[in-house]
């Protein structure tokens, strides 16, 4: 079979990109291991912001799937004695049913012209030289196995990268990621849960989420998602131990019902370095394309979908789908989403390095602040707003060493997010990227 287009997975990136595609006119096959019914099934927790939807044109959610709206996130810190709640029109958004908001980007994808081929798995990429030129696939019915030919190929399939994980040392595609920049998390939908705050509830602990935080997050109706993750470290705890013990046995959850338990893991970390190769291009989790900060992945997918087949779609027309081509797309990502992930990625990494005494003090005495909070999750930049307070209490009990690293960290964030902003040409790409290395190896030994 000969396409135009394949786009590998029907999670919200590759909806995306099919829709896309096949509305510019494209024939495009996109493939799913899940079967039609099941696409949008999937362990998340359920939260996007509202400009998200601005952004791609997208109309809010709205009956069966929309669960509630969403006034901002709130984070307690690990001593509970301290809780920053983050709201504003940046940070306003929607609960959303994970299924039903699936099947409509499935469902919007098909009618603009894409096929879907579910229940099929995808094996590997097929390769003419350097370039991608196609996939391998099996029917999961028949077990039958063919190929599928297209100029180009999107790898929206998550962190499993089924193609990704396949890319030569030569394409400059990170074909794996450190485990340290994987959060495992486990999760429950629960019924009979009176937990109204109309915020996404942020829990921090080192001791009981190391590397990551729980949170309970209210669906509507005495629904909650409530989760935790932790960074996938050597030793690491179990999540799904970990939020029995310390979170689903508080009083709140005394009468309260499992409606669903999954597992899952998600890249927190800045994107790939590059979206893209010959004839190929990343797309959503399989590029790392999550906000690093609180692991909310949906609006990055989304985003890199339409803007990885704008400029696919271009590509086919001209004949020229080689990775010089399809670069316009690692830079307009880079833009619009990936060097705010690149600064919150170096503010992730310091994050983790504290110890809940750290963080409480921290948070106590305002060394970050909820505007702070707010425009470094808007926009990926701490510019810390250090009070005479709290100035004075640093300096009381000698933790002068923590706010210097803060503000190392603030300077860090700003020449990360300077350097995603100024993406290079494919010809300054190698010395480029042996910046942003040295950036985040500095603050690995910093650690
Ligand atoms: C269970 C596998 C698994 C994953 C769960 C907990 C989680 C991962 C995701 C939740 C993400 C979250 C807290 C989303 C909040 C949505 C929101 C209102 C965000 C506020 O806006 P920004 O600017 O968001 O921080 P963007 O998406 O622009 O970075």
């Amino acid at each position: 079979m000969r396409q135009d287009a394949i786009v590998v997975g029907a999670g919200t990136a590759g909806c995306t990109a099919a829709r896309i595609l096949a509305e510019k006119g494209l024939s495009v096959c996109l493939l799913d291991v899940k079967r039609r019914e099941a696409v949008g099934e999937k362990v998340c927790g359920d939260a996007i912001a509202k400009h998200h939807f601005d952004t791609l044109g997208l109309d809010y959610p709205v009956g069966e799937e929309l669960l509630c709206n969403v006034e901002g996130v709130s984070m307690q810190s690990p001593d509970q004695q301290t809780t920053l709640n983050v709201r504003g029109e940046g940070v306003t958004g929607f609960m959303i049913s994970r299924h039903n908001f699936g099947q409509r980007l499935l469902n919007d994808a098909m009618r603009g012209g894409a096929t879907l081929l579910d229940h099929t798995r995808v094996l590997e990429p097929m390769f003419g030289g350097e370039s991608v030129v196609g996939v391998k696939v099996k029917d999961m019915a028949s077990s039958q196995v063919r190929e599928i030919e297209a100029p180009i190929t999107i790898d929206a399939s998550g962190l499993a990268a089924v193609l990704r994980s396949k890319m030569a040392p030569e394409s400059h595609v990170e074909s794996s990621i450190r485990d340290e920049d994987v959060i495992v998390a486990y999760r429950e939908i629960r019924s009979g849960v009176h937990f109204d705050s109309g915020l996404c509830r942020i829990f921090l602990s080192q001791e009981i989420a190391p590397g990551g935080y729980y949170w309970i997050f209210d669906r509507g109706h005495g629904e909650v998602n409530v989760g935790l993750g932790v960074q996938m470290k050597t030793g690491h705890p179990n999540p799904k131990e970990q939020l029995y013990k310390h979170v689903l046995s508080q009083e709140i959850f005394g009468k309260s019902m499992t409606v669903h338990g999954g597992g899952g893991i998600v890249p927190t970390r800045r994107p790939l370095s590059t979206l893209v190769a010959d004839g190929i291009m990343f797309v959503g989790d399989t590029a790392c394309l999550v906000n690093p900060i609180h692991g909310g992945g949906i609006g990055p997918s989304m985003l890199s979908g339409k803007l990885g087949a704008e400029v696919a779609s271009e590509a086919v027309e001209t004949g020229d789908c080689s990775r010089t081509v399809l670069w316009n797309y690692n830079v307009s990502y880079m833009r619009r989403y990936g060097a705010k992930q690149a600064a919150l990625d170096v503010f992730r990494r310091f994050l983790q390095s504290l110890s809940d005494e750290d963080l409480n003090f921290g948070m106590r005495n305002r060394l970050i602040t909820e505007g702070d909070l707010l425009r470094a999750s808007m926009e990926g930049e701490v510019r810390l707003s250090i009070t005479d307070k709290a100035g004075r209490a640093v300096r009381g009990i000698g933790r002068l060493r923590l706010l210097n690293r803060l503000r190392r960290t603030e300077e860090m964030m700003r020449t990360a997010r300077q350097l995603y902003l100024e993406y290079p040409s494919p010809k300054e790409f190698a010395s480029w990227r042996s910046r942003v290395d040295s950036i985040f190896a500095e603050q690995i030994q910093a650690q």
